[in-house]
């Protein structure tokens, strides 16, 4: 089977992602036999799909929708309208069945099956999409896909042939584990991944990193997992295999900033991590409680030395806005990244609300959405304080620090200075190159 895959993402901020979803997903259908090609929409003008959809003739053709929004307040970007005009643009080419996954149609598969009018859409990991379209006719049109084995997750054998816009990237994306057991308040991962953390043998993820190095010089990867540190003794045999590989190779990831054994900072500068990006969310204990964080301040404090002494970047996320936010955790949080000093601190304010998630039902019980509402375009929650008033503390407890960074406070990716940033900066995430 001929099977067109196209990646519809175009956001440039905070950086083009690679699509490592489609790539996962392309590897999977190509080991079972189909021959497959990658359309990358960062790259491509809607006038040249058309004509290479023509050329390519496809008997399916599969899109891929990671992101439905910025998920930034106020400065919102929603992309479904685009996506439309894409699915038209394919319907215009090709009579071929469309079937829709990634994690935007993952979280709301109703809503943008109505929406988009495809032919049928896989929710969830997305390797046993073959078999999804074999068994296609009279199944439901929306399938959940379960819970794939992570030994069945890689590249196609030559990525360069299935994908060949794939050096554009400033990183390439690794997956090491999929899913996380943790509740915090607002998070839709486990929803996307599934409560129960699986592990990809590190083997598999060393050989991924190497084959994609030796043949195509690749030297920059982001551990996209959504918990890293999730596992440590996976992480520990990951990062152990990396290093006794000894290829030239820079690693970033996100991490949860909290270590129970500091010394894998060692093992990660070792393995050629230079940067790290931790989901601290907040610096107050009380909002790290409401969020349901499971980790405390001294938590961030020590994570944040262990990973300066092994003179590694990191940065801090964060989201303003939380149950019980108020000045004063504002100034608690500014107060404790003066202290632990990152190279950069990312900072949304307001939480996108994501469905069956903590952060929803708190937003009924407040009367902040009702019953059956929609949240695909994007709905934020804010404590007490409201929106407006909480900009202008954050903005204001922040004051002149130049390390920090508001996403949604102005259209970044339209920027002059951000755009020359990443010309110059061609290699890793652009927050590392911010000087405190
Ligand atoms: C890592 C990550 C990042 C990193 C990416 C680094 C890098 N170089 O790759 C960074 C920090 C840069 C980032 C930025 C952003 N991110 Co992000 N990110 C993630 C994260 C944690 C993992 C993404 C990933 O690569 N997963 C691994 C791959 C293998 O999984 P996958 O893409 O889902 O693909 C699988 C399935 O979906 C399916 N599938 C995929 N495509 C297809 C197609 C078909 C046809 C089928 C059948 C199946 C299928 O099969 C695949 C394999 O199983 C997800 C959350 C999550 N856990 O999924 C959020 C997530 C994708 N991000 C999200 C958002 C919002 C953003 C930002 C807009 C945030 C911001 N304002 O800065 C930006 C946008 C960046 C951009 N240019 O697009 C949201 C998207 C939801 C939404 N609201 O739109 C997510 C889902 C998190 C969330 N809030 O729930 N992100
Ligand atoms: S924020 Fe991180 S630790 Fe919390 S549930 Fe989401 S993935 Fe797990």
């Amino acid at each position: 089977m001929r099977i067109l895959l196209i990646s519809a993402n175009r956001e440039p901020f905070p950086e083009a992602v690679f699509p490592l979803g489609l790539a996962y997903v392309a590897g999977g259908l190509q080991r079972a036999g189909g021959e497959v090609r990658i359309i990358d929409m960062r790259y491509k003008s809607l006038s040249s799909l058309g004509k290479e959809i023509v050329s390519f003739r496809p008997e399916r053709i599969g899109i891929s929708l990671r992101n439905v929004d910025n998920a930034a307040y106020p400065f919102s970007r929603y992309y479904l309208p685009y996506y439309l005009t894409l699915m038209q643009t394919v319907r215009f080419a090709s009579s071929a069945p469309v079937t829709l996954g990634g994690s935007a149609f993952s979280l709301f598969p109703e809503e943008i099956m109505a929406y988009l009018k495809a032919d049928a859409g896989l929710a969830g990991d997305g390797e046993g999409l073959h078999e999804f379209l074999c068994g296609e006719d009279g199944g439901d049109a929306i399938q959940a896909a379960g819970r794939r084995p992570m030994e069945d997750v890689g590249f196609p054998a030559d990525i360069s042939e299935v994908f060949p816009d794939f050096r554009k990237y400033r990183t390439v994306g690794i997956q090491t584990a999929r899913g996380c057991a943790n509740q915090c308040l607002y998070c839709s991962y486990p929803l996307l991944e599934g409560r129960k953390r699986r592990n990809r043998p590190p083997a598999h993820v060393i050989e991924e990193i190497a084959a994609l190095h030796r043949n195509f010089g690749i030297t920059d990867f982001f551990i996209v997992d959504s918990l890293f540190n999730g596992d440590e003794d996976h992480m520990a045999a990951v990062l152990d295999r990396l290093a006794a590989a000894n290829l030239r190779v820079r690693i970033s990831c996100y991490l949860q900033p909290k270590m129970s054994d500091p010394s894998i900072f060692r093992l990660l500068k070792k393995a050629g991590c230079v940067a790290v990006d931790f989901g601290t969310d907040s610096g107050s204990p009380s909002l790290l409680s409401s969020l349901r964080k499971p980790f405390t301040p001294d938590d961030i404090r020590k994570v944040s030395r262990a990973c300066g002494s092994e003179g590694i970047d990191f940065c801090h996320s964060l989201i303003f806005g939380g149950p019980g936010e108020t000045a004063s955790t504002i100034r608690d949080t500014v107060g404790l990244m003066d202290e632990v000093s990152p190279r950069a601190v990312v900072a949304m304010t307001g939480i996108r609300i994501y469905p069956s998630t903590g952060i929803e039902q708190t937003a009924l019980a407040e009367g902040v959405m009702k019953p059956g509402e929609s949240l695909l375009e994007p709905r934020f929650y804010f404590s007490q304080m409201g929106p407006a008033s909480l900009i202008g503390q954050a903005q204001s407890a922040v004051g002149g620090r130049n390390n920090w960074f508001f996403p949604g406070h102005r259209d970044w990716s339209a920027s002059w200075g951000y755009r020359i940033l990443g010309l110059f900066y061609r290699k890793g995430p652009l927050w590392r190159t911010f000087r405190i």
